[in-house]
């Protein structure tokens, strides 16, 4: 599988290079991704996995390969960016190249730290942001309509569908509302894939917050309150993070980091759990392979097939794909081997049309 970017995105001065910088820090061997650039606003991150470790040592493993996602420090938003408005074409062009956004908002008051909306309010941050991604794909959808409009009248079937569909699409994305959040049936949404729009990618919303701050989760801020029904109402998902604290732990162990977490009561907000739930609204998952050379991570689309699944470790893998024999983490732990695994009768052979689990670890038969 290539790879797979999540574009980070947000007013200027709410942490998003903060952010970035401290994900980084567990910037992988860049040797082992020939596809990596040098592009300072580009990193390569480890997606954390304690079962690699655990698999390692039952393997005795000389290297450990975890599944990676890339980071993109997006900067330039404005508002007015989606009509050329500061760096904004080339934002949008940035924005357009990931595969996700992980929309940044400040929830923490600062004065030292200026916020361009003059005071912080992260549902109407979230607005603004996204106003200017909508309205850009607005502009997609409605110069799109008026071509497939001619075919349609002449009975093109395709063009029919794709009219029937943008014509919903339009008025929606006009009404203020994101395009992934629009009913569409499988044959709709591949034709609408095709135009590339910006609030189709899955969404995440990262809080960022500073410890020991002014944090509005904590104080039952109004504004908290009204962030909160939002993301119930529009079903978003979200992460707290505090950028400031993991950019200030970044060259820490991972024990190290919990250690000091625990003791400022800031458990749950690392960087960890923001690369998970991103891996998660990819719609991605791990399974495992292990051996003496080394305990790998490949990531797959959830609910990928054998042969599928295969094709990580190589194309050619897709075709060849006999069988696979399959063991789950927990399975493999419990009895401490493979061999014990295989006499406890817990490894299984498995087809074509196995779906494949994530924590799988899988031997293919090709
Ligand atoms: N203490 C603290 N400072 C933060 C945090 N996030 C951002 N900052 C500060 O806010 C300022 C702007 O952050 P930056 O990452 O450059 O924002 P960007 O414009 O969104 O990339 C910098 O001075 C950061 O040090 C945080 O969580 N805690
Ligand atoms: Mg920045």
């Amino acid at each position: 599988m290539s790879k797979l970017a999540v574009g980070i995105v947000g007013l200027p001065n709410v942490g998003k290079s903060t952010l970035f910088t401290a994900l980084t820090k567990n910037e992988v061997l860049i040797a082992n991704y020939p596809f990596a650039t040098i592009d300072p606003s580009v990193g390569v991150v480890a997606v954390p996995d304690s079962r690699l470790a655990t698999l390692s040592a039952i393997s005795g493993s000389k290297e450990i390969i975890p599944a990676i996602i890339e980071f993109v420090d997006i900067a330039g938003l404005v508002a007015g960016a989606s009509s050329g408005e500061g760096l904004g074409n080339k934002f949008l062009a940035s924005i357009r190249e990931t595969d996700m956004i992980a929309e940044v908002v400040r929830i923490f008051e600062d004065s030292d730290i200026h916020h361009v909306a003059g005071g912080i309010d992260p549902l109407s941050d979230i607005e603004v942001i996204n106003l200017e991604l909508i309205l850009a794909d607005a502009e997609t959808v409605g110069k799109r309509l008026s071509n497939v409009e001619r075919d349609a009248k002449r009975g093109d079937k395709g063009a029919e569908v794709e009219h029937g569909v943008l014509s919903r699409l339009l008025p929606h994305l006009e009404s203020g509302k994101l395009a992934n959040a629009l009913g569409m049936n499988e044959e709709e949404q591949k034709l609408v894939k095709g135009l590339h729009l910006l609030t189709m990618k899955p969404f995440l919303y990262v809080c960022n917050k500073m410890t020991d701050g002014y944090n509005l989760d904590e104080q039952n801020d109004d504004r908290w309150v009204r962030l909160m029904e939002f993301f119930t109402n529009t079903g978003a998902e979200y992460v707290v993070v505090d950028a400031g604290m993991e950019h200030e732990l970044k060259d820490l162990s991972d024990e190290e980091k919990n250690e000091f977490r625990r003791e400022y009561g800031a458990q749950g907000s690392g960087v960890e759990n923001l690369i998970r739930a991103c891996y998660h609204r990819l719609g991605l998952m791990s399974y495992l392979t292990t051996g003496e050379k080394e305990t790998h991570a490949w990531t797959v689309p959830v609910g990928s097939i054998g042969p599928k699944a295969a094709a990580a470790i190589h194309t050619d893998f897709e075709k060849k794909y006999i069988r696979a024999q399959v063991v789950s983490f927990d399975d493999l732990v419990t009895a401490g081997s493979l061999a014990k695994a295989r006499e406890l009768g817990k490894l299984r052979t498995e087809g074509k049309d196995y779906i494949v689990k994530d924590g799988d670890v899988i031997e293919f038969l090709i």
